[in-house]
């Protein structure tokens, strides 16, 4: 299938989400439901509209069947590029379902009665599985990413995913990766090649493997805030990666400031235990070439004070505009 899919969990999604407004709306500029029915004709180029959906002519790849108490998939034709199946009571998605659906590049289907078990293999992650609130565990195998190289983000955000697959590196394309509050206790380095945003957040994680952001050159954006990361498990030069913009170690249980790169402009080490200054993580050396790019650094909710910043600091965070303690 030739799918190129994009994962939404909630974090696009306000909690209102059930009643009322659609907050994709901008994706295609729909006005209100009365728009429609226009005087144009139907579009039923790969298959006609189901009678229970709505396919408006003026948005032809289009389908909405959102809220009709459905308990089964609809047939979908082979032009829909956003089906919308949202608020319904569908229990099952096979294989077969999305079959015909080769353009599909948005599938709505929160709040619906799915089952993990329920889901064919093949879909289980072209699914847009938003808030869909029976799926308890979605389970990354080899067997679902394949083929999916054209995937550029990733959101698997607040499931009950335990474990990152090594095959995650089959992405080749992907820029984001959200897999924040899950149930992570650990990380692969197997990481795509092409990230920039590597979201991790509100996990259990406890350590990094060595080398773990080593390979990923383009990799921006790092948020690891509110996991269980001690000084231990996070090998000496984790950070130390040029290209890094910005990295959130906050509400973790640091006691030490890791080396991070002079690359990097923003540090979140808040609520940690830390309690020394260690103004060699920044600078290795300092002279007119060599400094900090540190805009942004935020160290209160530890354990030291301003007093404990060393005064030659202000030659090595010549840029930070903001320090916290
Ligand atoms: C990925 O995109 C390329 C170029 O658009 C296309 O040729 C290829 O078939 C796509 N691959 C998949 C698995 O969809
Ligand atoms: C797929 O398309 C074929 C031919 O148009 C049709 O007979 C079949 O019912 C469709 N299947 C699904 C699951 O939509
Ligand atoms: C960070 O890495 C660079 C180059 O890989 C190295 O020169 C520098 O000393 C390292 N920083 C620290 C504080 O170890
Ligand atoms: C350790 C380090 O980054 N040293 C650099 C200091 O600046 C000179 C001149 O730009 C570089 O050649 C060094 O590599």
């Amino acid at each position: 299938m030739r799918l190129v899919i994009v994962f939404l969990l909630s974090a696009l999604l306000p909690l209102s989400l059930s009643h009322g407004r659609d907050p994709f709306a901008w994706l295609y500029g729909r006005q209100s439901q009365g728009n429609y029915f226009g005087s144009l004709q139907a579009d039923t180029s790969g298959g006609a509209c189901p009678d229970v959906c709505d396919c408006p002519p003026t948005f032809p790849v289009a389908m909405y069947c959102d809220g009709r108490g459905l308990t089964a998939m609809p047939t979908i034709p082979s032009r829909i590029k956003y089906l919308y199946l949202q608020n319904n009571a569908i229990t099952a998605v096979p294989d077969s379902a999305l079959i015909n659906a080769t353009n599909l590049v948005w599938l709505m289907m929160h709040h619906n009665q799915l089952t993990s078990d329920a889901i064919g293999k093949k879909v289980k992650l072209h699914l847009v599985l938003v808030r869909s609130r029976h799926i308890y565990e979605l389970r990354v195998t080899p067997a679902d990413l394949e083929g999916m190289d054209n995937l550029t983000i990733l959101y698997l955000n607040d499931n009950a995913v335990t474990e990152m697959s090594t095959s995650l590196k089959a992405l080749t394309s992907l820029t984001l990766l959200d897999i924040s509050g899950n149930k992570l206790t650990k990380v692969t380095s197997g990481l795509p090649e092409h990230l920039h945003q590597l979201y991790l957040e509100s996990n259990s994680i406890e350590s990094l493997p060595e080398g773990f952001l080593g390979s990923l050159t383009e990799l921006q954006y790092v948020r690891m805030a509110h996991n269980q990361l001690t000084d231990k498990g996070i090998p000496s030069n984790t950070f130390n990666v040029t290209g890094l913009v910005e990295l959130d170690l906050s509400f973790n249980k640091l006691e030490r400031i890791p080396i991070v790169s002079t690359t990097l402009q923003h540090l979140y080490l808040q609520a940690n235990q830390i309690k020394e200054f260690s103004l060699g993580s920044f600078c290795s050396i300092v002279d007119v070439t060599n400094f900090s790019k540190l805009q942004t650094l935020r160290l209160d909710g530890n354990e030291i004070s301003r007093q404990d910043i060393p005064s030659e600091s202000s030659l090595c965070l010549r840029q930070a505009s903001t320090i916290e303690v």
